[in-house]
Parts: structure tokens; C-alpha cells; sequence
């Protein structure tokens, strides 16, 4: 710590709070009020704030502990958190306390609010769905627990040089981390490698030849109205020989820490790739780490509380977020069998009765395998457990009716296609007794596709839960006008259910309220214009239509596909300055994974359109187009509340879910969207007249991709669209360097594998249909509104309350 600097003190008269929060300033910070900066303001009110939620965390242990309660095991690699003091202070209903504790220091809380580091442990949608489940289950009132790493590196920052993605470190624990607590005595001894060894009596043992120790970081978690919190546990990794002396005196001083370093470098980087699999032995070692360490811990604490192992699936409800933890399957398998010498059998009803796994997405490139010389050398004991789980399945697949030879293979947990390799959804699915889809669409393809042999198999096992967001966090403490707006329209029922925002469905007929609605999202549009002008240097029209498309930077979610119809409306106004046209803003936010080159190439394409349109007077402010960098939690928070248009354009059958989707409908966006992952579901609940629903279906997108599809006629038969990548490929948005998109435009020629060209017409068509919806504001703001009534089914407090009932047998 440094040296305490003093100051005189001022005195003005204080709330109780404001004196807790300069006396932790002083005792655990270390500064006085003058010497303070706004991050020891920040520590100061997290570290006042955790003390009292302390007092309810234990509360909520206790309470789980006495009731001998099932708890719920959430394990996933990522938990895309975001900031966490605005979501606590709400849902502790403390926001307007401590801000004027606050004030009468001299501090603004939305000031200090804002330099909270945004916590990204995750990539996308999967981590972000974490972190809303984490929020739900708290709220419902169930004892929850996460499981993660803690990443010293998150996602990385991203910034915009010259139009390209550059990716920077984040260091989000630079000024430390006030909301956790780091937990020595829960420490595991996690291992690598090494042999196993059997004896007579058919016990075995596994001697790794490395091990590391995995040590829990504790971060609470509130619930809505402070009902209950839980436990978000992450894992960091230690050498158990911090340093080896002997190596070190001997003069060996890099050597010496060499053990620390291998353990810290599981923890250091998230890997950044969404939707795809991240294929190095450094991955699976962060898999094998944070699984092994969290059901150890699980174990551990069942047999304390309950004393007999056998009674663990009546006790822990363990969800594998995707196949990231579905190494767990084997490593429970392992305690059971090595260390509390249960027979295989009944150590595998209990491991299937145990788990449950949740599927995210079907992109045969993000199915995780791992090379079985890989997968063997760093875990030989799993790799046995592996093989007579595989031996179990394949004899029942055998006996079952109608089982060819191929879809034997296919279920088999190893791929023999090739070289040979472990195939973890395998293992998930059956290890698990229920696994489940995202979305009605996405749970359907799944039996169709990539499990449908082990469908027939199984053909119980697999359900579906529609993916939800917290709407704390998504439309009560991001869009506060919005929320006080409907507040005073309907009450505050919608506050603790959702489902109540029906009630303000009729409201979409009141023209006095239709006029508030959209002064609402009027404001909202003038403050993201502002942050625009002043972190970008971009004017722009508060009153255009803001057209947004906010999400991780893929080819299938048709990034692409948005910007050449941006080309092609610069086109058109220029060509038809007399046209009536919409003033419209193209806003696009998103990182692309530092090795997937095409989305870096679209990122760049993006920027390219956005400088030559944003400085041409002739299209006289009717367009404008803004890539916003380093797209966040925080940034996304900022953004949804000011969209009018939602972009949800994937090719259709791709995207899994989808749950910015929601996010926007909540905020009175109108979506504009393919028959895709939840959009589907968002259309049945507002009504086909309040989306505009463009473009192939899923089957539709099969048939010509088994089809003849020959993108390149479609291209030359359509005029705007071969004019539009005619100009891109030549180089018209790129002077400096024209052949730059010559080749992604050639692929949208040979192959255009995500159907951008095939669905080009009919989203052109839909965007014009939302120009003349624009026109009729009144038409707008009432479908806007219905939005927001028609969507409360989308709470993750309803798909949390399913996968209690229907999966975890919790409620
Ligand atoms: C899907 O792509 C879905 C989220 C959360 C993503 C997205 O459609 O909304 O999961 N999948 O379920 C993913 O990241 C690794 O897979």
C-alpha cells in the first residue's frame, strides 16, 4: 500500500451511508476525501455495498444449508458480466441513497458508475446468457452457484486503426477487483498427464505428471430485490512450487518460476473465438482445470452436507454450458469410480442423473473434438473412463432396432472419420439425462441434424429452452426513461413479472402516449448521438432512423449482407436525390475473432463505406453509417435504448437463438429479421404485423445448399445488387487499395455459402417496406410499443423457471 495522504477534512452533515463509505475510503482504501480519486470513490462504495450484501449472501447459504436444498451447478467458460455496481445498487433498490450519499461528497455516482470496468469473460451470446441466468437464479430464489475461470485477460479491447481491428489486451484488474473474494482455503489440486496404474484388485490410480492448484475467486451475485444472492465462483490457477529455490540459488532464475508461469497461463487469455471451436492443447487444459477444480468443489460439498455420495443427483443439479465443461462427465465418473470406489454402473446412473447439457449452436466447425493422442496424453485415466462409457453406448445402440453401421459411428464418442478424435457433444449428450436447444428452430434441427442418431437413441432426452435476457439489467437499469414511462402507465407490477407488460399493449392506440414513447426514445437517440459526436467525431440526425446491427462480427449473421444494402441505398439516393428517402443511421458494432479473416476483411469494409458515404454532400445527411469500436456490455447498454430498427438478419437455420433480439424488443425496436433462432418465437409473440420478417427459411436455405444454387446468376439478375458488389470488388469504397475486396466478393460469386445474394431482393424490399412504416410515425410508435408489451415472455426468469422445473427438478 502506499503512504496515506492526509488533508483537512470538511464537514457538511452526512447520512450514516455517507460516513460508512468514507470510512471504508480511509481504512481500506488508504485515502482521505481529498486525496480520493474516482476509482478509490468506486472501491469505497463497492466494498460499502459488499459489506451489506455479505450479510444476505450467508443468509442465503445458511437458509440453502438448513433446508438440505438441491443446488444448482452452472459451469461454463464464459460469463460475460459487464459492469456490476448499477445492476446491484438496483436490485438492492439502493440506487437513490447512495447517489445523494454520494453527492454531499462531492462525488457523481453515474461518474464513477461509468469507470467501472466492464467484466468480459466471454465472447458473445453464450457468456452473456450466463451472466443473465446467474441474475435469474438469484432472482427466483434458487441456491445457485457459477462456475468459471477467471481470466486475468478477458476479451480482448478492440480498436479501429485506419478501419481495421486491432486487438489490445484488457485489463480489467488493473485497480483490482473490489466485488470479489479470494477464498485460500478452497483450493484443488488439479492434474496433467503422467500414467495410470492399476492393481490387482482392479483399482486404479492416476499419477500425473503435472499439477497444478486451482483457487476460487468468489463474486456475489444479487437477485432482484435483494431476495437472495448467490455465488458466481471463478478459478484461478497456481503452481504449487511458487518458485523452486533450489533451481533458483543454483542461478536459474527464469527457470525457477517457470512452474508458476505454466499455471498462471491457463488462466491469462479467454480464448476470443465465438461460435467457433479454439483448437490448442491450451484450451483443453482450461477445460479439464476449471471442470475438474468446480467438481471436485461440488463433490466436496456434497459430501459434507450430505454425507453419502450416492445421494448426489438428488442434491446437485450440474448444466454444462455447451461442451466447453464436458470433460466433467469423465471427471465425476473418475471421483466416483477412483475415489469413492463405486462400481462403473451405478457411478454412471448418478453422473447421467447429475447433468444436464445445454447445446448453442450447430456450426459442425464449432462442435468441439479433440485429437486423441491430445486427449490421451493430458488426461489418461479420462481417456479409459472415455473409451468404456463409449463401449456401454455403442452395445446399447447395437441392440437398439434399425441401427445402421453409420449411425452407430455417428453416435460413437469417437470420431474414427480421419485421424481420430474425442467428440465432446458426444460425451455431453450422453453423460447428460436431458439436453437442450436454445430456441424452438434450434432444439427442432438438432434432432434432425447433428444429433439425430442419438435422438433415436435417446429419444426422451432432448428439450427445448428458448433463451431469455435479465430485464433488469436490459430495459429497467439501461433505459430508466422507458422504464418510468411504463411505470406510470401501467404500474409497477411488469417489475417483478414481466409477463405484466401485456397490460400496456392497449396503450399503443393513445396518441398522447404513443408521443411520450417516442420522446423517450428520442432522448435515448440524442444521448447515443452524443456519445457518438464526442467519441467519434460523427454528427449525427437524432430524428433519423437509427438502423442498428450490434453482435459478434460472423459471415452468418450477414454483417455483409447489411453493408451491401447500405452500397446499394448510397446508390439509390444519389441516383434519386428526389426521391422522398428516409434519413436513416446504419449503426454496426462487433469484434471478429483475431483469426477468422474475413470478418476482419468486413469489419474494414464496413469502416470503408463509412468514410466515403459520411463525407459525400450529395447524400446531404439522409445516410449516415457509424462502426462503433470496442462493442461491450456497457456499449450494448447504451445503444439498444436508442434503436429504432433491429438488425436480426442471419441466414436462417444458423443462428441458434439469438438474444440481442430480445434486448431490442423490449426497448421498442421494430426487428427486421430472418425466419431464425428465436426470431421466430420474438414474430409469434408480437405479431406478424410488428416485424418485418424477410428471406429464405431454414429448409429452404438447405434445399439449395443440396440444390444447384448458382449465386452468380442471381447476382447478375438482380441490378442493384450487382451493381453494389460491382463497385465494392472494384474497389470504389477502397482507392488506396482497390483489389481489397475483390476476393470476398468473388466468394459471394463461386459459392455465397450464407446466402447473402440468394436473400439480397427480399431484404431490400423489407428495408423499403420499413422506410414507408417510418413515414407513419404513429403506425411506428404503436407497433414499437407492442413490442415492448408482447415480449415479456423473454425473460430469463421464464427460461430460468423452465430449466428448474423441467431439468433441474428445483422448483
Ligand atoms: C449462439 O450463436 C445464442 C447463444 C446463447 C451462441 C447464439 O445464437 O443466442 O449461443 N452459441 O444461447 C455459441 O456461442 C458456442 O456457441
Amino acid at each position: 500500500m502506499t503512504e496515506p495522504e492526509i488533508a483537512p477534512a470538511p464537514a457538511p452533515a452526512r447520512s450514516p451511508l455517507a460516513d460508512r463509505i468514507v470510512d471504508t475510503l480511509i481504512h481500506r482504501i488508504g485515502k482521505d476525501e481529498r486525496a480520493a480519486r474516482k476509482h478509490d470513490w468506486l472501491a469505497a462504495t463497492i466494498l460499502t455495498l459488499r459489506d451489506e450484501i455479505i450479510d444476505k449472501w450467508m443468509a442465503s447459504t445458511r437458509q440453502a444449508h438448513a433446508a438440505g436444498a438441491k443446488r444448482v451447478y452452472y459451469l461454463s467458460l464464459e460469463f460475460l458480466i459487464g459492469r456490476l455496481l448499477r445492476d446491484a445498487l438496483s436490485n438492492l433498490g439502493r440506487n437513490a441513497e447512495v447517489g445523494d450519499a454520494l453527492a454531499v461528497l462531492g462525488v457523481d455516482l453515474a461518474e464513477i458508475e461509468e469507470i467501472e470496468p466492464d467484466a468480459a469473460l466471454g465472447n458473445g451470446g453464450l457468456g452473456r446468457l450466463a451472466a443473465c441466468f446467474m441474475e435469474s437464479m438469484a432472482t427466483l430464489d434458487l441456491p445457485a452457484y457459477g462456475y468459471g475461470i477467471r481470466y486475468v485477460n478477458g476479451m480482448f479491447r478492440q480498436r479501429i486503426d485506419d478501419g481495421w481491428q486491432v486487438e489490445l489486451p484488457e485489463t480489467w484488474l488493473a485497480h483490482g477487483n473490489p466485488w470479489e473474494f479470494e477464498r485460500r482455503e478452497s483450493a484443488y489440486f488439479v492434474g496433467f498427464g503422467g500414467e495410470v496404474i492399476g492393481n490387482e484388485v482392479g483399482h486404479v490410480h492416476w499419477k500425473p505428471a503435472e499439477a497444478v492448484e486451482a483457487l476460487a475467486y468468489d463474486t456475489p451475485v444479487v437477485g432482484w430485490r435483494g431476495k437472495r444472492v448467490n455465488t458466481l465462483r471463478l478459478w484461478s490457477a497456481r503452481a504449487f512450487d511458487p518458485i523452486r529455490l533450489d533451481a533458483f540459488n543454483a542461478g536459474d532464475h527464469i527457470g525457477a518460476l517457470a512452474g508458476q508461469v505454466r499455471a498462471e497461463s491457463l488462466v491469462r487469455v479467454l480464448y476470443p473465438s465465438d461460435s467457433s471451436a479454439a483448437g490448442q492443447e491450451l484450451r483443453l487444459r482450461q477445460e479439464y482445470f476449471f471442470s475438474s477444480a468446480s467438481i471436485q468443489d461440488i463433490v466436496r460439498r456434497h459430501v459434507q452436507y450430505f454425507g453419502d455420495i450416492r445421494t448426489l443427483p438428488d442434491k446437485a443439479a450440474i448444466q454444462l454450458n455447451d461442451t466447453h465443461p464436458a470433460v466433467s462427465v469423465a471427471e465425476l465418473m473418475r471421483l466416483l469410480i477412483d475415489h469413492h470406489d463405486l462400481p462403473f454402473d451405478e457411478a454412471w446412473e448418478i453422473t447421467r442423473k447429475t447433468f444436464g447439457y445445454t447445446n448453442h449452436t450447430l456450426l459442425p466447425e464449432a462442435l468441439e473434438s479433440w485429437p486423441l493422442p491430445l486427449f490421451e496424453r493430458l488426461l489418461p485415466r479420462h481417456m479409459q473412463l472415455i473409451y468404456a462409457i463409449n463401449g456401454r453406448v455403442l452395445r446399447e445402440a447395437r441392440k437398439s432396432d434399425g441401427m445402421s453401421d453409420q449411425a452407430v459411428a455417428a453416435i460413437s464418442l469417437i470420431d474414427e472419420n480421419g485421424e481420430r478424435r474425442v467428440r465432446m457433444a458426444n460425451l455431453a449428450f450422453v453423460g447428460s439425462h436431458s439436453v437442450n436447444g436454445v430456441a424452438a428452430l434450434h432444439t427442432a434441427l438438432m434432432k434432425q441434424t447433428v444429433f439425430a442418431d442419438l435422438h433415436r437413441l435417446y429419444p426422451a432426452r432432448i428439450n427445448n429452452k428458448t433463451n431469455g435476457i435479465t430485464p433488469r439489467r436490459w430495459l429497467m437499469d439501461c433505459n430508466p426513461g422507458l422504464t418510468a414511462l411504463v411505470r406510470d402507465a401501467i404500474g409497477a407490477e411488469f417489475c417483478d413479472d414481466t409477463a405484466k407488460l401485456q397490460s400496456l399493449d392497449s396503450f399503443s392506440n393513445d396518441p398522447s402516449f404513443r408521443e411520450r414513447f417516442s420522446g423517450v426514445k428520442r432522448s435515448n437517440k440524442v444521448g447515443l448521438s452524443n456519445f457518438i459526436g464526442e467519441s467519434m467525431g460523427l454528427r449525427l440526425d437524432p430524428d433519423a432512423l437509427f438502423d442498428v446491427q450490434i453482435k459478434r462480427v460472423h459471415e452468418y449473421k450477414r454483417q455483409l449482407l447489411n453493408i451491401i444494402e447500405t452500397v446499394a441505398l448510397y446508390d439509390q439516393i444519389r441516383s434519386h436525390p428526389e426521391e422522398d428517402w428516409t434519413p436513416r443511421v446504419k449503426i454496426f458494432a462487433g469484434k471478429a475473432a483475431s483469426s477468422y479473416h474475413n470478418a476482419k476483411l468486413i469489419i474494414k469494409l464496413a469502416n470503408d463505406v463509412a468514410k466515403r458515404v459520411n463525407s459525400d454532400p450529395s447524400v446531404g445527411g439522409l445516410l449516415k453509417v457509424a462502426f462503433l469500436p470496442n462493442y461491450n456490455v456497457s456499449l450494448a447498454e447504451r445503444i439498444i435504448p436508442a434503436a429504432d430498427l433491429s438488425e436480426q438478419i442471419s441466414t436462417a437455420g444458423m443462428e441458434a437463438s439469438g438474444t440481442g433480439n430480445m434486448k431490442f424488443a423490449l426497448n421498442g425496436a421494430l426487428t427486421i429479421g430472418t425466419l431464425d433462432g428465436a426470431n421466430i418465437e420474438i414474430k409469434e409473440h408480437v405479431g406478424d404485423d410488428n416485424i418485418v420478417i424477410f428471406g429464405l427459411t431454414a429448409d429452404e436455405v438447405a434445399a439449395k445448399r443440396a440444390g444447384s444454387y448458382r449465386p452468380r446468376e442471381v447476382i447478375e439478375g438482380s441490378r442493384e445488387l450487382s451493381q453494389a458488389v460491382n463497385a465494392i470488388a472494384s474497389g470504389v469504397f477502397s482507392p488506396d487499395d482497390p483489389s481489397r475486396y475483390r476476393e470476398l466478393m468473388n466468394g459471394l460469386y463461386d459459392h455465397d455459402w450464407f446466402m447473402v445474394a440468394a436473400d439480397f431482393d427480399a431484404y431490400t424490399a423489407a428495408q423499403r417496406a420499413v422506410d414507408a412504416r417510418w413515414a407513419d410515425q404513429a403506425g411506428w410508435q404503436a407497433a414499437a410499443i407492442r413490442n415492448v408489451a408482447r415480449v415479456g415472455w423473454f425473460s430469463s426468469d421464464r427460461t430460468i423457471g423452465e430449466y428448474a422445473r423441467e431439468i433441474w427438478g428445483v422448483m
